[in-house]
């Protein structure tokens, strides 16, 4: 008889109470100290996620492309190497790539944990998903991955993928706690799939954060329209843009919102009122490119141990695996 479509399951940790006080904390903090700053996870509500599915399409933004070439060429020695049960994918959105790891392990898969913390984006491939993978047991999880990875499912042998380059989002103290946690969680046949964008040209680093077609641009004035919508504040998006440069010291990328003229911005839902001089720039992400030397070394300091490391031909981009040490 054929495997039958399997109900999906959906694990709250992150309510839309919890969601909307954690957003307004860090409105507060980031928007009343200099300069003025944002993390990058409020980029995501169902309108975020999509353009970032286009950004992942467009012809500067090459991480996707060279990650999605080294899981086409891995995926087997992937799939013999660790044989994962259960597959967890933090940070999830669409699940577009990881669907060549769900055909790759179709064996001795049983379970796939989708994580992220777009409830609508998580339903909608949650579903997609069970459809086209009869007999996987979908069980995904609303949560942060920087507060709630002590809560992922345990059992059986796990593999733990972390795409994308979005650890790179994170500050390095935010990196090594969340390595840190997911290496204490690990038992020894767990494995991390880590998804690291390297160091290279300048030149090309900043179109893939500067595209003409003006997606990037979209995606990170769609901050201020989240702000907006949760906390009732009043940002005029055609007073800010668009800015995008590399960062030589702390070999990141960061991305601002530039303030094109002096304003005053009302936030009544955190009683702030908030003060840009013509030309701040309020940052809304920082994207760190990596060497395999880095990745190494926060693993290890995670008690992690390396066990492969693959790039692309280009060497642009890098997938780490790595277990417990
Ligand atoms: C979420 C880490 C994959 O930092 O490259 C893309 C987000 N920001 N363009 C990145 C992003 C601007 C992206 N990741």
């Amino acid at each position: 008889m054929a495997p039958s479509v399997q109900p999906v399951l959906v694990e709250v940790h992150l309510d839309e109470g919890e969601l909307a006080r954690s957003l307004q904390e860090d409105a507060r903090r980031g928007l009343s100290t200099t300069p003025k700053a944002l993390p990058p996870k409020w980029f995501y509500d169902e309108r975020g996620s999509r353009l970032f599915e286009r950004i992942t399409h467009l012809p500067e933004y090459y991480p996707t492309r060279r990650e999605r070439e080294i899981l086409e060429a891995r995926a087997g020695e992937l799939a013999s190497g660790v044989r994962p049960d259960t597959l967890i994918e933090l940070g999830s959105g669409f699940s577009s790539k990881t669907r060549l790891l769900l055909d790759a392990f179709a064996g001795d898969l049983r379970r796939f944990v989708p994580f992220d913390v777009s409830e609508p984006t998580l339903r909608q491939a949650s579903e997609a998903i069970a459809r086209e993978h009869p007999g996987l047991r979908v069980h995904a999880v609303v949560g942060d991955f920087q507060h709630h990875v002590g809560l992922l499912p345990r059992g059986g042998r796990r593999l733990i993928a972390f795409l994308g380059s979005t650890v790179g989002n994170l500050t390095p103290d935010e990196r090594a706690k969340l390595l840190a946690d997911l290496a204490g969680g690990m038992e020894p046949d767990d494995a991390l799939l880590l998804g690291t964008d390297l160091v290279k040209d300048v030149g090309r680093l900043e179109a893939a954060y500067n595209d003409r077609a003006g997606v990037t641009a979209e995606f990170n004035l769609n901050v201020l329209r989240v702000l907006n919508r949760e906390l009732d504040a009043d940002f005029g998006l055609e007073r800010f843009s668009h800015r995008a440069l590399w960062v030589p010291e702390r070999e990141w990328i960061e991305m601002r919102l530039r303030a094109e003229v002096s304003q005053e911005v009302r936030l009544p839902a955190v009683g702030l009122t908030v003060a840009f001089e013509e030309g701040e720039e309020l940052r809304t992400e920082m994207s760190a490119k990596f060497r395999r030397e880095d990745v190494e070394a926060e693993l290890a300091a995670a008690g992690l141990e390396p066990r492969a490391w693959w790039t692309d031909r280009a060497s642009d981009f890098a997938l780490s695996l790595a277990g417990r040490a």
